[in-house]
């Protein structure tokens, strides 16, 4: 009994996504309200890593998720001697996928998920690597800086990207964003097959959201 637990737990598809923003774009809001239901207007910067690991079903797929919160970091480590030497950026190199968030009331915070992508892809293959861009607080959009039409044009159609605005602070659109991300990843890992013992296990274990 306890073997086959074991080889189950084994096949689960484990997604490993970093998600990166420049400070106060509401990163670790977005990923709380995903995977706690819980919102604060306060602000407390995160200074240290955190890794959440809901799991997550999409297309009867399950997933086990390891969201890594990330605090700010200057540049992507381009190499693994940078990962080492600033620790903030460590074990961003091999992420399943990016969440690169900026607030849509914020041109510089756009600035700075421009030139960290282009980090990325300098420091790392990216085949099957999805990035989405998400602007968040879309509840304050009447202060909207970069215009939208601009940011899709560059998001979606030059770097081919996905692009989804969204706000934490009322729960609009998080779950669809986690939903279109894991749509994305589940369509390019398409050598695994769904089994109730998978789904059910993973129920039963620890939180898991069914999108
Ligand atoms: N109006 C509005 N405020 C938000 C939203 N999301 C987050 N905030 C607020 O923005 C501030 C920063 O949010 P955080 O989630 O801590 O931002 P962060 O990107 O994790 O910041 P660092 O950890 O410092 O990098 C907090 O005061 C949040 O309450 C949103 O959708 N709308
Ligand atoms: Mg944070």
């Amino acid at each position: 009994m306890a073997t086959s637990h074991l080889t189950i737990d084994a096949e689960f598809q484990t997604v490993k996504l970093a998600v990166l923003g420049a400070p106060g774009v509401g990163k670790t809001s977005i990923i709380r309200q995903f995977v706690c239901s819980q919102y604060s207007d306060e602000y407390l910067s995160t200074d240290k890593k955190q890794v959440f690991c809901p799991s997550v079903i999409i297309n009867e797929h399950l997933y086990e998720l390891k969201i890594i919160d990330c605090p700010y970091i200057p540049y992507f480590p381009v190499n693994s001697l940078y990962e080492w030497t600033d620790f903030r950026g460590y074990g961003l190199r091999n992420a399943t996928a990016y969440l690169l968030v900026y607030d849509i009331t914020s041109e510089d915070s756009f600035q700075y998920i421009k030139n960290l992508r282009d980090q990325i892809l300098e420091s790392r293959d990216m085949h099957d690597v999805p990035i989405f861009v998400v602007g968040n607080k879309h509840d304050q959009s009447e202060e909207r800086g970069m215009p939208r039409r601009e940011v899709i044009n560059l998001v979606k159609k030059q770097w081919k990207c996905g692009y989804i605005e969204c706000s934490a602070k009322f729960n609009w659109h998080i779950i669809l964003l986690f939903k279109e991300l894991m749509k994305t990843l589940d369509y390019i890992d398409y050598g695994h097959k769904p089994t109730a013992v998978r789904v059910q296990n993973a129920l039963r274990r620890n939180r898991c959201l069914i999108l």
